[in-house]
């Protein structure tokens, strides 16, 4: 049973194309986990029937949390790009978040600031070692920008959370970023 590939497929089927399992989100992003372990194993990918002990699981051993499980619901906490806004919960953040880019992005978000691209929001994290970790996945020696939230909120950008280590939010003006490269 490949675990890794179950969580990329859960990952895509939840924040990215819930139609193409017959699955729609609620305005949380929730499905019922029966509907979408169901969608899974009508496909008949796997070597054996997924079951929700599967997800925990995968939940259990990810260097990320990516999923929360609640009520017999299923939710992807971040990163989702279906149309339609997914309400996350506003809240206070600390004051500094971190975002870990490539240095080819830099000249643009110097320009026009954090944008969330495809995604919903902007993705900020907690702290620099989740930041590196972000970076590296577009860079090897990413660079770490950092943003001071209270000079954000006080401009009126609100933040959401993803998870405990993953903020959100919209974009952020490149007045508000600080550590680009020289
Ligand atoms: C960059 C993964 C040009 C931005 C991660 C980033 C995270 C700009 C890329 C989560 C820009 C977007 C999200 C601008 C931002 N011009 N480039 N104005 N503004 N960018 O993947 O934050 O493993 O959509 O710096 O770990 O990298 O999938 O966002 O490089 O938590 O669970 O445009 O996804 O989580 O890339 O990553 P992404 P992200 P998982």
């Amino acid at each position: 049973m490949d675990h890794t590939r179950l969580s990329k497929e859960i990952a895509f089927a939840l924040r990215h194309d819930p139609w193409q399992y017959e699955l729609e989100l609620d305005d949380e992003g929730f499905v019922p986990v029966g509907q979408l372990l169901d969608a899974i194993n009508g496909e008949g990918k796997y070597d054996r029937r997924i079951t929700e002990d599967d997800i925990r699981h995968i939940m259990d051993i990810s260097d990320k949390q990516r999923f929360e499980l609640r009520d017999g619901m299923i939710r992807a906490y971040y990163g989702h790009t279906v149309p339609g806004r997914i309400r996350k919960e506003a809240a206070k953040p600390p004051p500094i978040l971190y975002h870990g880019t490539s240095h080819k992005a830099i000249p643009l978000i110097k320009e026009q600031g954090l944008l969330p691209m495809q995604r919903q929001y902007v993705h900020l994290s907690a702290d620099t070692e989740m930041a590196q970790r972000v970076g590296r996945r577009r860079d090897p020696s990413p660079v770490i920008l950092t943003i001071d939230t209270r000079a954000a909120a006080a401009r009126g950008v609100v933040f959401y959370i993803g998870n405990d280590r993953v903020w959100l939010c919209e974009r952020i003006a490149p007045e508000l970023i600080s550590g680009f490269p020289e």
